[in-house]
C-alpha cells in the first residue's frame, strides 16, 4: 500500500495538490482516483480553498495515464468500472464550485490528459507531452477523452490524436488549444500560483455561476443557453458582491467580496 498518493498544500486559498507515485509517473490507480475523490468533493465545503492547482510529483510526468499494470488482467466489467470510477471523479472536478488548474509539468498521456482536460484551464511547461496513447494498448480512451479532446480541439484534431496515439509538444497543444498557455518548466507552478491568485480575489459565487453557465450552457441548444445565460447573470443580482462590485467600482475603490 502506498502512502501519501496525494500531496496537498494550502496557502492563500490556492490549494496546490500534487499526484505522487512518481516511481510509475503518477499513473493514477483506484486509491489514487479515490483520494482524488475524497479531496474535490472536501473542497466543495472548505471555505479555506478558493482555487485548486493540480499537479504531478516529479519532473518526469503529469499523469502517465491509467496505471497499465492495474488495467491488463481486467475482464469487461472491472474495466468498465474502473472507467466509471474515474469518470465519477473527472466529472466531480468540473462540476466543482471552484476554479481548478491543471499545471502539466510533464508527460500528460492516456487517463492524464484526460483528467487534466477535466480541469477549467491547463498550463503546461515547455518540456510537457500531452496525447491519447491507448489505441498503441488496443484500446481506446475511457476516461472522456473521446469526448473532451474533440470539444477542445475539434472533430479532425482530436480523431487524428486518438488514431495515431501521437504525442503532441506543449507549444503544439497551445496552439490547438488543448492547452492555454506554455510556461519555462522553472516557472509552471509560480505562473500557476500567480492565475489562481487572481481568481482567488474575485467573488466565489460570480466565479461559481460562470463556470456554470459555461459548462452546463455548452452541453444545450443555443436559444436554451442563452436563456440560462440571462437566468444566471439575474442571479448574480441576488448577492451582495455584485452590489458589492459594482459600487466599489462606481466609489473608485477595491470592491472587497464576501462570496455570498
Ligand atoms: N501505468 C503503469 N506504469 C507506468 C505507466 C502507466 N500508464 N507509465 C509509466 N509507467 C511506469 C513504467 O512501467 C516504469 O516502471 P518501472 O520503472 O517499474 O519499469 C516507470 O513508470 C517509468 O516509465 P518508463 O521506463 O517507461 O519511462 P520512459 O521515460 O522510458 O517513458 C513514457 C515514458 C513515454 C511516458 C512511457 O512510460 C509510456 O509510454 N507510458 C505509458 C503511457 C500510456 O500509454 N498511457 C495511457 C495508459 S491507458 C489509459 O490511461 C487509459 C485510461 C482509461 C482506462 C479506462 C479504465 C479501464
Amino acid at each position: 500500500m502506498e502512502d501519501n498518493l496525494l500531496l496537498i498544500e494550502n496557502q492563500d486559498g490556492v490549494a496546490l495538490v500534487t499526484v505522487n507515485r512518481p516511481k510509475a509517473l503518477n499513473s493514477l490507480n483506484q486509491p489514487l482516483l479515490a483520494a482524488l475523490h475524497d479531496f474535490i468533493l472536501g473542497v466543495e465545503n472548505d471555505a479555506s480553498v478558493r482555487v485548486v492547482i493540480l499537479t504531478g510529483a516529479g519532473e518526469k510526468a503529469f499523469v502517465a495515464g491509467g496505471d497499465i499494470a492495474v488495467m491488463q488482467p481486467l475482464g469487461p466489467l472491472a474495466a468498465r468500472d474502473m472507467a466509471l470510477q474515474a469518470q465519477a471523479v473527472f466529472n466531480a472536478i468540473e462540476a466543482c464550485s471552484k476554479p481548478v488548474i491543471a499545471a502539466i509539468n510533464g508527460y500528460a498521456l492516456g487517463g492524464g490528459c484526460e483528467l487534466a482536460m477535466a480541469c477549467d484551464i491547463r498550463i503546461a511547461s515547455d518540456a510537457a507531452k500531452l496525447g491519447q496513447p491507448e489505441i498503441n494498448l488496443g484500446i481506446i480512451p475511457g476516461w472522456q477523452g473521446t469526448q473532451r479532446l474533440p470539444r477542445l480541439v475539434g472533430k479532425g484534431r482530436a480523431k487524428e490524436l486518438i488514431f495515431t496515439g501521437n504525442m503532441v509538444s506543449a507549444e503544439e497543444a497551445c496552439r490547438i488549444g488543448l492547452v492555454n498557455q506554455v510556461v519555462p518548466a522553472g516557472e509552471l507552478i509560480q505562473s500557476a500560483r500567480e492565475m489562481a491568485g487572481q481568481m482567488a480575489g474575485k467573488s466565489l459565487a460570480a466565479l461559481r455561476l460562470a463556470k456554470e453557465a459555461i459548462g452546463n450552457g455548452l452541453e444545450m441548444e443555443s436559444t436554451k443557453a442563452y436563456r440560462y445565460e440571462a437566468d444566471l447573470f439575474g442571479l448574480c443580482f441576488s448577492t451582495a458582491d455584485q452590489k458589492e462590485g459594482m459600487g466599489a467600482f462606481l466609489e473608485k475603490r477595491k470592491p472587497q467580496f464576501k462570496d455570498n
